[in-house]
C-alpha cells in the first residue's frame, strides 16, 4: 500500500508536475479522509462552502481539504498566485482529501472550479 501510494505519487509528479511556485503538492490524486494524520491542518468542505474559508498557516506547513458531502468539491488557484499556471486540484469526492504544502508567505485566494461562489484563502505567515 505504501509502495503503490510512492509510486503513484511520484507517477503524477513525473506527468504532470506537482511543483508550483508557492505551494507543493504531496499527492496530485485525492487520498482516502481516513489517511490523514489526526493532527493535521484540515479545512472541511461541506454545504457548499470552505468550513474554514481563511486560514493562516506557517510556512512549510500542509493545508489538507476534505470534501465530507456527496456533491463534489476541489480547490482552484487561478494563474499568477501560486506559480504562473493555475493550479487545480483533482475534484473530490465524499471523504476524500487533497493536500497542498505552501513553502512562502503571502495571502493565497481559491475557488471550486464548478461552484466559483465557494471561496476561500490560505494566508500563508
Ligand atoms: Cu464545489
Amino acid at each position: 500500500m505504501r509502495s503503490c501510494l510512492a509510486a503513484c505519487a511520484l507517477a503524477a509528479f513525473g506527468a504532470t508536475g506537482a511543483l508550483a511556485g508557492k505551494a507543493t503538492a504531496p499527492s496530485e490524486t485525492p487520498l482516502p479522509a481516513a489517511e490523514v494524520a489526526k493532527d493535521a491542518i484540515v479545512v472541511d468542505i461541506t454545504k457548499m462552502k470552505y468550513a474554514t474559508p481563511e486560514i493562516h498557516v506557517k510556512v512549510g506547513d500542509t493545508v489538507t481539504w476534505i470534501n465530507r458531502e456527496a456533491m463534489p468539491h476541489n480547490v482552484h488557484f487561478v494563474a499568477g498566485v501560486l506559480d504562473e499556471q493555475a493550479l487545480k486540484g483533482p475534484m473530490l469526492k465524499k471523504e476524500q482529501a487533497y493536500s497542498l504544502t505552501f513553502t512562502e508567505a503571502g495571502t493565497y485566494d481559491y475557488h471550486c472550479t464548478p461552484h466559483p461562489f465557494m471561496r476561500g484563502k490560505v494566508v500563508v505567515e
